[in-house]
């Protein structure tokens, strides 16, 4: 008995599991003044494939921590002299929040209050010093998949399960901000609809499994065709939304367009012994509108336009 499993799960299960066994990716700050216990957890650490960087004072972690964005982890002891480890932490989360950057402190077995001085600023654990091995490695690893399972689940939240494009939500989101930034610099900014032409017909003619195979194929074709800074985004069904901001975004616009209703048009698409080939239409606009959704309402007036002047086309 073999279960019939969409291409889009396993990829799915895939990247999940590649996110899990990316330890040695992770980049952890290792706060504390004595340098041989820097060394000693830069060691452990080490053993289990985290990517470490060191500071000594909290001054020279608050610099670290704006250079290197992709500090997940921050490991920080408590008595340091000039700044001390609570007032690093409350430092640290007036820019970084709890589900951005993980916190454990190091406290003091001896005065207990320095755990809850830690937490209270905002760490997300502590260990006590001096600590048992055992235990170091399992906050450690459990504060990093928690963390993990989070900014799994906040991008899933702006993702499309099916073609793994961002969402609509992730658009009116990020692409706000990159509008807003167009029309005060007065920088070129495109919004583009891409919509399937017959799409209802493939599946009509072929079933839904196979319609389901095509978004994949002509999300991927667009993805790469696209340019990297672009923003491109399953709007519903069979439409996309594409953004275009900066210099690509002018008179230009049309052969970027025309490229990419290329790339989908050229598509062969396998099914059996045949190979299915699909068209799109594009309705484009450059005119910084009211809104990103009013512009959006322009660009869909213009793929109106193209559909009804026979599809497979680009209009601006
Ligand atoms: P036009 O050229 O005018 O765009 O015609 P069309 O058939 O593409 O347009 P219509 O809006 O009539 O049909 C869109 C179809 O897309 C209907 C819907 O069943 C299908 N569809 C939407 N989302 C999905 C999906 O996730 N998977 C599959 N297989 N089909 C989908
Ligand atoms: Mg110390
Ligand atoms: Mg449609
Ligand atoms: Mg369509």
């Amino acid at each position: 008995y073999v279960l019939k499993t969409n291409p889009s799960e396993i990829d799915y299960v895939a990247r999940l599991v590649r996110r899990v066994h990316r330890n040695h990716r992770i980049k952890v700050l290792i706060v504390d003044d004595s340098k041989g216990f820097r060394l000693y957890l830069k060691e452990l650490l080490r053993t289990h494939r985290y990517q470490t960087i060191e500071a000594e004072d909290g001054e020279e972690a608050l610099k670290l921590l704006h250079q290197h964005l992709d500090i997940r982890l921050m490991l920080t002891d408590f008595h340091m002299p000039k700044m001390d480890g609570q007032t690093l932490i409350t430092q640290a989360r007036r820019h970084f929040d709890r589900n951005q950057l993980g916190i454990i402190g190091f406290s003091d077995q001896s005065a207990p209050i320095t755990s809850a001085k830690l937490l209270k600023a905002g760490a997300n654990d502590f260990i006590a010093k001096p600590f048992l091995i055992e235990e170091f490695y399992c906050r450690i690893t459990q504060n990093v998949e928690t963390l993990e399972f989070i900014h799994l689940v906040r991008d899933s939240a702006v993702r499309d399960f099916l073609t793994q494009l961002h969402n609509r939500r992730y658009l009116f989101d990020v692409g706000t901000k990159a509008y807003e930034q167009a029309k005060e610099r007065d920088s070129g900014f495109a919004a583009v609809i891409i919509d399937i032409d017959h799409f209802k017909q493939v599946n009509d003619t072929h079933g839904h499994f196979i319609g389901d195979r095509v978004l994949q194929r002509v999300a991927t074709a667009m993805r790469k065709s696209a340019h990297q800074d672009d923003l491109l985004v399953r709007y519903g069904g069979e439409e996309f939304c594409l953004l275009i901001h900066g210099e690509r975004a002018s008179a230009r616009l049309a052969e970027e367009l025309e490229r990419i209703r290329f790339a989908i048009a050229s598509l062969e698409i396998p099914n059996g012994n045949e190979v299915l080939r699909v068209t799109a239409s594009l309705g484009a606009t450059l005119n910084k509108s009211s809104s990103l959704a009013a512009m959006i309402d322009i660009a869909d007036a213009a793929l109106y336009l193209a559909k009804t002047e026979g599809r497979n086309r680009v209009r601006i």
